[in-house]
């Protein structure tokens, strides 16, 4: 079974006629793209606000309508993935590299729905490595920085070796931190770090987990 597919297809049952919908990144939020683009070609009116340049390319191949999130009042709707969920539902996102844009969309949502399968849910968040994204000037020194703190820190690299630069053409240097005890204290600490633009710690910002499993379906609110 699909569990990407299963949660994805689900979640898009979530959005009504007229709504406008922040569209998520990654391998699970493609389904729910997808199947939003099915009912669009039935007729249902929405208008989605995309989370990178590969979802809107997804969601225009799809004819789904699109604004920027400045275009818009407001999002009534997110749905998007996640790499790790902890029994407190606080989240790692950004393995897909799109932590910055989906932080914004979701900070302008009114209901964010994260869609993982079960494998995403942890205990304590950490052991994914904790994308932070920086701005390219002064990056090596921040590496420094997360070094010298023991974060074992390392530039997000793409498969042909080259820096991976974000959407907005930013780096991502990932932490090793195995487990997050506190993250919000260590979410304040990264927000002053001169240079850090943001980090995947998605915390207090959930509405609804919809996870998979061979059990079928869950929503969790
Ligand atoms: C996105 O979903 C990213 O934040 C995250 O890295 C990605 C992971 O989900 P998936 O396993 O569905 O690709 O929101």
């Amino acid at each position: 079974m699909n569990l990407k597919k299963l949660v994805g297809e689900k979640a898009a049952e979530f959005i009504e006629e007229g709504m406008v919908v922040g569209l998520g990144t990654g391998s699970t939020a493609y389904y729910m793209v997808e199947a939003l683009g099915r009912r669009v070609k039935k007729g249902l009116h929405i208008t989605g606000v995309t989370t990178s340049a590969q979802t809107k390319i997804q969601a225009e191949a799809l004819g789904i309508p699109l604004k920027s999130v400045d275009e818009v009042d407001q999002i009534d709707i997110t749905i998007d993935g996640a790499d790790e969920i902890s029994s407190t539902y606080q989240g790692i996102k950004g393995g897909g590299g799109a932590l910055l844009f989906e932080k914004i969309v979701a900070r302008y949502s009114d209901t964010v729905i994260w869609i993982v399968d079960d494998s995403k849910l942890v205990k304590e968040i950490g052991d994914f490595p904790l994308p932070v994204e920086v701005i390219p000037y002064g990056s090596q020194q921040l590496l420094k920085l997360f070094k010298e703190r023991g974060y074992r820190p390392a530039f997000r690299q793409t498969e042909d070796g080259e820096r991976y630069l974000t959407d907005a053409g930013h780096y991502i240097i990932d932490l090793q931190m195995k487990k997050i005890a506190d993250p919000h204290t260590l979410a304040d600490w990264l927000d002053h770090q001169t240079g850090v633009v943001e980090h995947g710690l998605f915390l207090d910002c959930v509405n609804t987990v919809i996870v998979g499993s061979e059990k079928g379906v869950e929503i969790q609110n």
